[in-house]
Formats: C-alpha cells, structure tokens, sequence
C-alpha cells in the first residue's frame, strides 16, 4: 500500500462549490446521481482524479454531454479524467451500491433495520466518485427516494427542503435535504429506516429555536432522554464559555448498533454507537452516564472545531480531535468534579497513551506519513494533543488562551486549516494586548512532531540556612521507532511547597525548556528537613517524573496538598511502590501497614467531603502502568498482586471498611451525578472484601444484580469476578437473564464472562462466540468478547501460547471483514517485546500467524510495526 506524506501534500486543483446527491434506495441496491460543479483552481490543464471504491459505474456525463470511455480511465480505486474542460463545468456521474453487503461499516451500509453511513475519514468514495479529501469543502443538496414502510425516515445533514410521497409511485417517498454550510465529504451522513424519533427543543442565546432530534429503533424510546438532556447542557456550555452558537434549525442524533467507533459528529447529522445514546440509571453505570454525557458533547463541540473550521488534511487530525477532547473534558470538569475528571483522565492517559508512545506503534500527535490514516484515531492523536492544547492553556490562563481561540475562529471559519493556524491564532490573539508570550512558540511546536512521553529528572537540594530549595531539572525523551534522538520540549512546570500546615506561598509555573536547568524556590521556612514538594501540580505536563520520593514526604503530600491531582498522585507513588514490591516478592510489609493506617484515618476522620474523591485515592494505578515500570512485564504476577493486596486490605481494614459501606448505603439511591461518589466506593470496598472472604458482601452483592442501580449491579459483577465462588456464577446468570433482550448490555455480559478467571476459559470463550445471542458483525459484541480475553491475564497469557492463537485466528477472520476494528484489536499484542521469554516467544508466533495471513491495508500497517 502506498504511503501519504504530509510533505507533498498540494491544494486539490479544482474547486467543487456544489454537489447534488440524488440517492435511489431499491430492493437490493442503491443507485447514486452525483452532480458536481467543478472549478478549476489552475490555469494549467490538469487531469481530474476522483476516488472510488466499490462503486459499479453506470455513465459520465460533463455539461449534458455524455464522457467517451476513452477519455478517462478507471481503476479499482480511483477514476481519472484525463482532459477535463478548463473553464466551470458540471459533472454528472452515476454508479450503483451495495450497502447490504457492506461489511466493513464505512460508507453506506446496512444496520438492523436502517442503512447508514460512516464517511471519515475515507468512506464517501464508497458512496460515489468524489476527491473525497477534508480541504475540498462543498454545499450539498441530497434527494433520498425510498420504499415508504420499509424506510419512512430520510435523512441527511442541513435542513429539510420537502418530504412526500412520489408522484409516479405512491409507495415510494423522497425527501430532500439541503446544507447551507460548506463542508468536507466526510462529514456527510445519511440514514433511511423505520426509526423511532424523541424530540426536544433548544432556544440559543440569540433567540433561535433549534429542533432536537433523536432517532431510535422501536422500543428504545424510554432511553433517550438522557443523551438529550446531554446534547442541551453542551449547547448551553458551548455559549457560556467559548461563545459558539449552534447555526441550523435542527439537530439529529441516530443510534446504531454496528459501528466502528464511539460517534461521528456529520453536520447536524451525529451518528451515534447505540451503547453511547441509550441509557438511564437502571440500565446503565453512573460512569457509563458521564460518558454519554461527554461523547454527545464532544460530538456537538465538533461542529465548530471539526466542522466549521476543519482540517486540511488527515496529518491535522489532532487540531479538530485534540481541541475537541479539551473542550469535552472542561465541560464535564465544569459540571461535575474538576479534581475527580483530572485524575480519571490522567489515569487514562497513563494506561493507554503512554504506552501505545512507548511501543512499536507510538507516533507523533502530527504524524508525518501514514499508510491506513483510519490507524491514527488513537489516543495520542486524541487525549496527547487535548494534553497539548491544556499546556497551552496553563501557559497563557483561561483569559488569554480564550482571546486565541476567539481569533482562531474568526480567522478559519468556513476554511481547512492546519495545526499551526491554531497554534499561530491562540498566540497572537493571547498577545493581543502586547504581553509577551512567554515561551518560544516554535519549541513549543515540537510536542507536535516529537513522538515519546518526555522524562523529566527532578534532583533537590535544601539550603536550611538560607531557605532555598534548589531543583536540578533535566529533560530527556527516549528514542521511538523513526527518531533516535529529541530536542528539548516547552514543559510547563507547576510547582508549591508544603509544609506541615498546608501550602507555603503561592504556586509558581515554571517553564522548562532546556536539557538541564536550574530552579530555586527561596524564601521557605528555615528548618533542618527541606519542604515537602508539590510538583508537576494538576499534572500540569504529559510527562513522567523521576524524583526520590521518600514515604514520609509522599504521606504529608497525600494529606495535606491543596492540589487534589497532587495528592492523588502521592497516593499513587505508594500504591505502585507496594504493588511492585509484592510482583518481585518482596513485600513492604512496613509501608503497608502505613497505607493502611492513612486509608483508615481517610475512612474514619470523614475530612473528604467529596466521596468521589476519596473513591479516587483508594483507587490503584492500572495493570499497563505497572507493567511499564517492570524490567519484565509480568500481567500475571500483577494480577495475582492486585487480588492478595485487596484481600490483606479487606482484612486488615475490615471494620473501617463495613462503616464506610454503611455510610455509602445511605446514597445508594441517589439518582446520578449524586450518589455516584458512594456507589463507587461501595464496589471498592465489596471488592476487597469479597477477596478477603467476607460471605455477608458476597450475598450482598449477588443482590444488586437485581436491583435497581446498574451501577451497583456492576459493581458487584466486579467484586465477585476475581473470586471462586457460587455467588459469581450465580450473579452472571441472573445478570444474563434479566438483560437478555438488551443487546447493548448483554455486551457486558459478554465482556464480564470473557474476562473471567477460569481454568477452562478459553472454552467457555470459544462458545461465546457460538452464542445464539452473539452477533459477530457488530463491533460491540467483538470487543466485548476478544477484548475480555485480552483482559483475562490467566487464559490470555496462558504459558503455552493458547490464549494468543486463538485471538491472531479470530482477527484474521475479523480482518476479512471489518478492516477498522481488526486494525484496531490487533494492538493487543504490541507489547510482546516487554515480557518474559516464554511469553515472548509465543506472542511472537501469533504476530508471524497473523503477519503470514492475507491482510488489509490497516491491520498489515500495524502487524508490520509489531515485527522486529
Ligand atoms: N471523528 C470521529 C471519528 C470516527 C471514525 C474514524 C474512522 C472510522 C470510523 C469512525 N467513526 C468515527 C469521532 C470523533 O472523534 O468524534
Ligand atoms: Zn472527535
């Protein structure tokens, strides 16, 4: 497969200002009528090439007149005209489809009862011959025709011209749709069926009403309000705080239940996964809620930074989604915890983005070329680059950084543009008043170009005499595949001292920008012990520290930093170094006994007022950070660690535990975002103590699994998956039988017994996958299933390599017919080189397994990378 390189990227030569779709939906069948109004952009005469895939051509037709057969050529992916007319034409061609085959759920495609479509980033040159490239902008006017019971709705993106039934067949309907805004082809959506609509409505600042439409299969109305009510709260924040008013009257959301990813912000056209609209409180998890609520934001962000300012091309691809990630995590920071939702994404962050930037697959946040660009939706391209824009937040403050962002889209509205657009608007706009930036903007810059998380060394020297704290701090980032060597990045450095009051001072930002340089906190209390230090506060930089910590300091931090990320983080510093001390064998019986002893007091002082909070620092780091700090990654030492340190804790604090499950049973119906704090403490403390053999919390919890909170219910599922027991069995079986009829939540079904120790796991997997209820064409149930045995440390890394043939055979099979998300599984074994021989050996097998199979482009892009 060829590559794409961000270096040769040129201005398509012909502008398309217009584009009428006529869209004829038959039996077996679509027919598609493109009309485009081509301008050529140069004086030159240049050849016209358009992208096609899986289109069967019917005609060619430029102003009326039919294209000979040899005036152009035709592949099986793209479609050149060789001598287009040099002045303004239209340019009509006609081709068929075939959505009802349509397997790899990228153009138009066939879902329950409904067609869809999908076109980022490349599906549109499924649906019809198009340049189908982001900086190639057009208004579209789109006429849908359609058996009237079998798809009564139509529908397209901008506003509703007409809808009614044909003239010349009354069984048949239309309806035409028309865009007033300029939009890249990717942002194009359609969707015909027999769906279920729920409205509402929303008035904007500026007084205009907008038509709130979601669309549902029969019988999931009751689940809609939820995502609603989300959509409106976006809308309000997006006025409130960035100023951006919503631009058409009406706005549709459509649930699907197979599709690659999360969501697709289409112009006024959202197409939804359904596990992220359908939702209420019984039938979903209070983190499941706050997810919703974020992705439907998120969606809604987009359309002014994705769709009204787009990008220019793929290698921008984290100027829409990075911004984008930043505002929907402001948003859910602003409507419920900002501490809380800091700590869930730098856990986040952590656990996948470091290490996909530590691995075979790490990549810049501005990649410089790619093969299969649908491989770099990822989380570097995601949650790095919203990490970029937050440190361009903390340089500037809120004032200056949104004075940058206010010139942004005042500049690039209606245009594709680049990330240096963004970068150069939000430093002029910020300086608009003549301040200094303070930073280089051009060093600031290589956090786009410069894979690998950067390091960050950190040695103190205490001046008790003259109350100077001295920090000898250096940078370092290590090689990635592609860049042996880095350059010094823009580190924002938020720093505070503490003492045994609390802060001393004020908080000091601190811009690293060198290998090595020196900085002195003067003026601090004269006393033989140095202060302890509050560093990289609200992790004010995606980097990984390395500084001696001792015990003491990170027990002060944990209770006394005003920074609750800050003191989160001692906490974690203790939870990693007793974890990792258990894995070698070695157990810090000592300073465990002293975690227990400040977890106690965090019980039973009831200081924390926030219960979310406190879930947060009973919270232990996750199994991929820990796994990055072995020499040998060993996942099933690990997870063995994880159950005995739970089971010494649930005895250990046993009586604080039970009073704190008292105290969170009184919030338990506490409808979300309240109760969400005591119901996530409730499942920490049933897990420990359901390790430790607590038979009460067992029968407690096979209880919830009937009741009314999903939250609890999974909770529950959680804390008894680990042990050996009756309750378990029993809690799955009736988690099945109640949900049966759900397919998006016997998805965690099938996750929860995917993931499940069992000796003969990887049988019960395999019938799994035989399961009259698992439907191996939704992306959902694939994930749930191959993703719980990814998650399954015992049956998945079973020694013998069993665990990973199974899963290369079933991704090749996955692979034949939905490239994305067997592209997007296969990184399961990108961490082979980091395990012990054995284990090495046979992941290396799997990957020649699969390197060895007949591949798509996407999935090839990642096996290659995974190879030595
Ligand atoms: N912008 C959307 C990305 C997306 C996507 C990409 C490739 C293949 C399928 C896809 N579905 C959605 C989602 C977002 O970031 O908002
Ligand atoms: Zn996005």
């Amino acid at each position: 497969t060829a590559t794409t390189r961000l270096a040769d990227y040129r201005p398509y030569p012909f502008q398309i200002p217009n584009i009428e779709l006529d869209v004829v939906v038959e039996e077996q069948h679509i027919a598609i009528s493109s009309s485009m109004q081509i301008e050529p952009a140069l004086t030159t005469k240049v050849p016209l090439v358009l992208q096609g895939l899986n289109l069967e051509l019917d005609s060619i037709v430029i102003n009326g007149s039919s294209v000979p057969t040899d005036a152009y050529s035709l592949s099986s992916s793209e479609l050149v005209l060789h001598q287009p007319p040099i002045h303004p034409f239209e340019l009509k061609i006609i081709c068929r489809i075939d959505p009802f085959n349509n397997t790899s759920l990228e153009g138009l495609y066939a879902s329950e009862s409904m067609l869809t479509s999908q076109c980022e980033a490349e599906g549109f040159r499924r649906i019809c011959f198009h340049p189908d490239r982001p900086d190639v902008l057009s208004r579209y006017r789109v006429r849908i025709e359609a058996d009237r019971t079998r798809y009564p709705v139509l529908l397209s993106n901008g506003n509703l011209v007409s809808k009614g039934p044909l003239a010349k067949d009354p069984m048949r309907h239309e309806a035409i749709w028309d865009d007033p805004y300029p939009k890249p082809a990717y942002l194009f959506a359609l969707v015909a069926g027999a769906l279920q609509e729920v409205q509402a409505h929303f008035k904007t600042t500026s007084g205009r009403s907008v038509l709130l439409r979601l669309h549902v299969e029969n019988g999931d109305e009751p689940y809609t309000s939820h995502a609603l009510d989300s959509l409106k709260k976006a809308m309000t924040w997006d006025e409130k705080v960035y100023g951006l008013e919503y631009d058409l009257d009406e706005y549709n959301i459509v649930a699907v239940r197979h599709f690659n990813m999360g969501a697709m912000e289409n112009k006024s056209l959202n197409i939804f996964n359904s596990k992220l609209v359908l939702a209420d409180s019984e039938c979903a998890t209070d983190g499941e809620l706050e997810r919703i609520e974020s992705v439907v934001a998120h969606e809604y962000f987009h359309n002014w930074t994705g769709n009204r300012i787009t990008c220019r091309d793929w290698f921008q691809l984290s100027l829409k989604e990075g911004l984008t990630v930043f505002r929907d995590q402001s948003f859910t920071a602003d409507l419920h915890s900002k501490a809380v939702k800091r700590i869930e994404d730098v856990s986040m962050l952590r656990n996948t983005q470091f290490r996909e930037d530590s691995g075979p697959t790490s990549h810049p946040v501005k990649p410089s070329e790619y093969k299969a660009i649908d491989n770099f939706y990822t989380t570097t391209i995601y949650e790095k680059g919203a990490e970029l824009i937050r440190m361009l937040h903390t340089l500037l403050g809120q004032q200056r950084f949104m004075a940058g962002m206010a010139l942004y889209v005042q500049r690039f509205d209606g245009t594709a543009a680049t990330t240096e657009d963004f970068i150069h608007s939000i430093a002029e706009g910020a300086c608009a008043n003549g301040e200094q930036l303070g930073f280089d903007l051009d060093q600031f810059q290589r956090w786009y170009h410069q894979s690998g998380t950067p390091q960050v060394c950190v040695k103190r020297h205490w001046d008790s005499q003259g109350g100077t704290l001295t920090l000898e701090v250096s940078q370092f980032t290590p090689p990635t595949p592609g860049q042996p060597s880095k350059a010094p990045l823009v580190i924002p450095m938020a720093l505070a001292v503490i003492g045994p009051n609390g802060r001393i001072g004020e908080e000091k930002l601190v811009v690293l920008d060198q290998d090595t340089q020196s900085v002195s906190l003067r003026d601090l209390p004269r006393q033989a012990k140095p202060p302890a230090l509050s560093i990289f506060r609200r992790f004010s930089a995606p980097i990984t520290l390395q500084m001696d910590v001792s015990v003491d300091e990170s027990l002060q931090l944990l209770a006394l930093d005003d920074d609750p990320v800050a003191r989160w983080e001692a906490g974690q510093r203790l939870w990693r170094k007793i974890l990792l001390a258990r894995a070698r064998k070695q157990a810090d019986k000592p300073l465990e006994e002293r975690l227990a002893l400040a977890l106690n007091q965090l019980i039973t002082s009831g200081g924390e007022s926030d219960p979310s909070f406190l879930a947060m620092l009973f919270g232990m780091p996750g199994l991929a950070e820990l796994e990055a700090a072995q020499d040998v990654a060993d996942p099933l030492m690990l997870y063995q660690v994880y159950q005995s340190l739970k089971s010494w804790l649930g005895v250990k604090l046993s009586d604080p535990l039970q009073n704190l499950l008292e105290r969170s049973r009184l919030n338990w119906g506490a409808q979300w975002p309240a109760g969400q704090g005591e119901r996530m403490l409730t499942g920490l403390t049933w897990s420990w103590l359901a390790a430790a053999g607590d038979c009460e919390v067992r029968k407690e919890a096979v209880e919830a699994v009937n009741g009314p909170s999903m939250s609890l219910a999974r909770a529950a599922l959680r804390a008894l998956q680990p042990v050996e027991c009756n309750e378990r069995d029993e809690a799955l079986k009736s988690f099945y039988e109640r949900w049966q009829d759900r397919p998006v939540i016997l998805d965690t079904w099938f996750a929860l017994e995917a993931s499940t120790p069992r000796s003969d796991g990887l049988e019960q997997i395999k019938q799994l996958l035989d399961h009259p209820r698992f439907d191996p064409m939704a992306p959902n149930a694939i994930r749930a299933v191959l993703g719980g045995l990814a998650s399954n440390p015992p049956v998945f890394h079973a020694i013998d390599g069993s665990g990973y043939n199974f899963m290369a055979d079933q991704l090749i099979a996955i692979d034949q017919r939905n490239p994305i998300t067997a592209s997007r599984m296969v990184k399961v074994f990108s961490r082979w080189q980091t395990y012990a021989p054995s284990r090495k050996e046979a992941m290396h097998r799997a990957i020649d397994q699969l390197a060895s199979a007949e591949l798509s482009a996407n999935t090839r892009e990642v096996v290659t990378l995974m190879q030595p």
